[in-house]
């Protein structure tokens, strides 16, 4: 079956309990659920990791071709805007990836207008709250059959 690693990064911890009127009222928890249903449509497997620490989603991604992954689902959240590592690590491992954003980035402060990931992804999808998610999902699915 086909593995999607699925990366959160710094404070998305917290979604769910703090921001709503940015970030929405779905917890990681339920955004976790609904990728999980929709994968069950779409025949992939997922593997879910959200980490504050930079370094770990860096060591992710490089295990990532070892776990027999075939794509990357990211939110890189405040990282996507000011990590070389990680955007590093995303090309040196090669595979498909999608950046997703719960808020519309582009609608935001001028510093989160620019992602040192999206010329590297497949996609970005930007600010239709959880439901960037799943249609990341759906785009990467399409991507790798
Ligand atoms: O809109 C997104 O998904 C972001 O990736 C979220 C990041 C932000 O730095 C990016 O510019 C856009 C921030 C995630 C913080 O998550 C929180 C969730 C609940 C309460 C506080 C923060």
């Amino acid at each position: 079956m086909t593995r999607i690693l699925v990366l959160h990064g710094p404070n998305l911890n917290l979604l769910g309990t703090r921001e709503p009127g940015l970030y929405g009222h779905d917890t990681l928890h339920a955004i976790t659920s609904r990728l999980d249903t929709l994968a069950v449509e779409l025949g992939l497997e997922l593997e879910h990791l959200q980490s504050n620490h930079e370094g770990v989603l860096v060591d992710a991604i490089q295990a990532a071709p070892a776990q027999g992954v075939a794509g990357i689902l990211i939110n890189a959240a405040a990282y996507t805007h000011t990590s070389v590592a990680l955007r590093d690590a995303l090309v040196a491992v090669g595979l498909p990836f999608v950046e997703v954003h719960l808020s519309n980035v582009h609608a935001r402060e001028p510093f989160r207008h620019t992602s040192l990931l999206a010329d590297r992804a497949v996609g970005v999808v930007t600010g239709f709250g959880s439901t960037s998610y799943t249609l990341g999902l759906r785009g990467l699915a399409e991507t790798l059959t």
